[in-house]
């Protein structure tokens, strides 16, 4: 059997936290933008209440005032979406052979070796349903295909709380009554050009002649025809999103022993290096925190002019930091102290580029 993809995306995901969050104001229309007190700014997303009155992510919030003045217009609480959001893929990757986030509300997982056949792939995705909700009393819609492709457009098909399953055979006839624009990676630009070609819907597509399309639209032509057609070999891509790898220690007594201190940066930098390792990544930047006994927090960065992942380039940098820093508050204790590597690259993507440059 081929691969089985699950694609999962929450509803209205600003507004149903907001929602969640202020049980008073459930059941009104709700708008999340920016700046709603002086008529600036753009709605992020709405409630499906308030999207009754016409109301869309991205419209001016001035524009979704006049269709909806009753609405509850909130501000963008971007930090609490983020909490969420790392907590619903903390709950996914339970799921996944492998997880690839889009965005902060949605994630495609390849279930393959997880399932034998789509009934099972179904009943998994009830489960993640259930869990979420049970978890974040938040809901999703869910997509089952055999590839990405097919997996987010069947997500899309039901909402809010929808499961769609589209087996690989159904795919193509799945698709077909779809407009164009479902397709991922068709804009309004290239919407308009096909429509052009009297090309109106996923099906009208599917039966155009491929070369037409190619001399059309060049690359994207042999790639549309080929979605069209329910085919997309693109993997599930599990993304480095970590920005930076990090450990501090707070000492059980403050200390202004130099000697004990740089043997705790070695130690800092062995678990960090242990990190990178298990994660195949290189760094280029190092980050000395030291905090001191009245709270003062200084931070210093080093960033070499290469990527590296040695062990002995990190505790060096680290070592080199305290004590380059040190001087100005010499005579105050140290708390704790803290190693960060950024500037990340995965090293097999760095081979992937080596190999492509020779
Ligand atoms: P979407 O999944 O596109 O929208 P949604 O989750 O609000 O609604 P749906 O039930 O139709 O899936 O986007 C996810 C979040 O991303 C959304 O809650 C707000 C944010 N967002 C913006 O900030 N600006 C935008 O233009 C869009 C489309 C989304
Ligand atoms: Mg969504």
């Amino acid at each position: 059997m081929g691969r089985i993809v699950i694609h999962v995306d929450m509803d209205h995901f600003f507004t149903a936290i907001e929602e969640r969050e202020m049980p008073e104001i459930r059941g009104k229309p709700i708008v999340v933008g920016a700046d709603p007190e002086k008529g600036r700014g753009v709605v992020s997303t709405c409630n499906y209440e308030a999207r009754k009155f016409g109301i869309k992510s991205g419209m001016p919030i001035s524009r979704a005032y006049r269709l909806c003045p009753d609405a509850v217009f909130l501000p963008v609480n971007y930090n609490l979406y983020k909490k969420v959001s790392r907590e619903i893929m903390e709950i996914l990757r339970k799921y996944a052979d492998k997880l690839e986030r889009w965005g902060l509300d949605e994630a495609f997982l390849d279930v393959s070796s997880r399932v034998r056949d789509y009934k099972e792939a179904e009943s998994l995705a009830k489960e993640i349903k259930k869990e979420i909700f049970e978890k974040e009393k938040l809901t999703c819609s869910i997509g089952i295909g055999p590839n990405k492709l097919v997996a987010k457009i069947a997500s899309d098909f039901r909402k809010p709380d929808g499961l769609t399953v589209v087996e690989e055979n159904n795919a193509k006839a799945f698709l077909a009554p779809l407009p164009v624009r479902k397709l991922i990676g068709v804009g309004r630009k290239t919407e308009r050009k096909l429509k052009e070609m009297g090309i109106e819907t996923v099906g009208d597509l599917a039966s155009y002649d491929p070369s037409k399309l190619v001399d059309a639209l060049g690359v994207m032509g042999t790639k549309l025809y080929l979605m069209a057609q329910g085919i997309d070999e693109s993997e599930v891509i599990e993304r480095e999103d970590r920005k930076s790898i990090g450990r501090e220690l707070t000492f059980d007594e403050d200390t202004d022993d130099l000697g004990f201190v740089k043997g705790i940066l070695d130690m800092l930098s062995e678990c960090v290096y242990e990190n990178i390792l298990k994660k195949d990544l290189s760094f280029k930047t190092v980050t000395l925190k030291i905090r001191y006994e009245n709270f003062e927090t200084h931070v210093y960065s080093k960033t070499l002019p290469f990527r590296t992942r040695q062990l002995e380039h990190l505790k060096k940098i680290a070592k080199e930091l305290l004590v380059n820093n040190l001087k100005d508050l010499e005579d105050l204790k140290i708390r704790l102290v803290g190693v960060r590597v950024s500037n990340l690259v995965p090293m097999k993507g760095q081979r992937k580029l080596e190999l492509d440059i020779q």
